[in-house]
């Protein structure tokens, strides 16, 4: 049997947004089954949950551990990976238009070249941080193109491989991202003050020996009604094709559905979350729409870590879909896409301008 399960009726108000929540989808099931679900999750939402992925626990762990490693460095050390325009430690600042969220990240280009020069001015030990990375972003590589041949299955297309060559592509153009959102309040610190600083400057020394003891950590209460929840990372589509995201147990993740509500995602450090990004819109000639998302950061006493792949091809490599009559979308390079999407603000619409009249 393949898993379809429904997360728990998810309302805003009085209102239901949907019979049936997010997909999970198991990847050790039947091919043709999952190719269609997967589909299917793609159109409803343009987001799903993997499950039996093929990932190695060890190798989410390695990285797990040299993210929190980094973000427990002192702001100093971290801002000499700085700053993240286009690639580095960023802090409060996303993309080079004034946008900011209540966060810090490192930003890199996915591929081992990049990634080993970055890795000298992120680690202590650079070489282990540049294998522990290529290997994660390796294996999430290889789950994007699995996921993306289970699509062009599912949508009857003859090539197999049309999408998922635009990622094996030397030349892809993918990024990794991993941004940390800090508690709201440090444990056992209630001073007001102290914890305003403290989550202002980011300059906590995250004790990685902590990691354990937070995750036994009970959940904190959920805040009420009119409580503060800060933007952590402002509501967006990927420009990409393909997002994986994978996050420690901390939630704050929203997808937004097509009727417009916002769905919490409840966080799950085992397994993958998959976004579509506008990419895929304009390859599938909007039979697919790229997920908007949001993140906020809840009253939450632990910090909400996660990391992205995104799943990009080649510059010059064209995104369009099979000519039809109605191709909602001109033919663009995914460079040419990319240049109007950092002139843009993180939440505007970008694919309208590529809109045939
Ligand atoms: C959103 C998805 C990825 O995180 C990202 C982001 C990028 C950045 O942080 O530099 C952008 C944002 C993202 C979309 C609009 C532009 C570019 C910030 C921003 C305001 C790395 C990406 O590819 O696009």
């Amino acid at each position: 049997m393949v898993v379809a399960t429904p997360t728990p009726l998810l309302r805003r108000g009085n209102k239901k947004t949907s019979a049936f929540g997010v997909s999970t989808i198991d990847l050790s099931e039947d091919k043709s089954i999952v190719s269609e679900m997967i589909v299917k999750a793609c159109e409803e939402y343009g987001f799903f949950k993997v499950v039996n992925h093929g990932v190695p626990k060890k190798v989410i762990a390695r990285m797990e551990r040299e993210a929190v490693d980094f973000f427990s460095c002192p702001v100093s050390q971290k801002q000499r990976a700085g700053p993240a325009t286009p690639f580095g430690y960023g802090c409060k600042n996303i993309g080079f238009n004034g946008d900011k969220g209540d966060l810090e990240y490192i930003l890199l280009e996915a591929n081992p070249l990049s990634l080993s020069q970055c890795a000298k001015t992120i680690s202590n030990d650079p070489s282990t941080f540049s294998s522990v990375t290529n290997d994660y972003v390796s294996a999430v590589r290889k789950l994007s193109c699995d996921i993306l041949e289970l699509v062009a299955e599912g949508l009857w297309v003859e090539d197999k491989c049309i999408f998922s060559k635009l990622i094996s592509d030397s030349q892809n153009d993918s990024c990794f991202r991993v941004n940390h959102y800090p508690p709201f309040s440090a444990p056992n610190n209630n001073n007001h003050h102290h914890h305003h600083h403290h989550h202002e400057e980011y300059n906590n020394h995250w004790d990685p020996s902590e990691l354990e003891e937070e995750r036994l950590h009970i959940s904190p209460i959920i805040p009420s009604v009119g409580s503060k929840s800060r933007v952590g990372f402002g509501e967006h589509t990927d420009p990409q094709i393909l997002t994986i995201l994978r996050s420690n147990d901390v939630s704050g993740l929203q997808i937004c559905s097509h009727d417009g509500f916002w769905i919490p995602v409840p966080p799950d450090p085992n397994e993958f979350f998959v976004f579509v990004g506008d990419s895929f819109q304009a390859l599938t000639n909007g039979r697919f729409t790229s997920v908007r998302h949001r993140v906020l950061a809840m009253n939450s006493w632990k910090r909400r870590m996660s990391m992205m792949y995104f799943a990009a091809p080649a510059l010059d490599a064209w995104i369009s879909a099979p000519p039809q009559i109605n191709n909602i979308y001109r033919p663009f390079t995914w460079g040419e896409f990319k240049q109007i999407v950092y002139s843009l603000r993180l939440a505007d619409s970008r694919l309208d301008y590529f809109k045939n009249h």
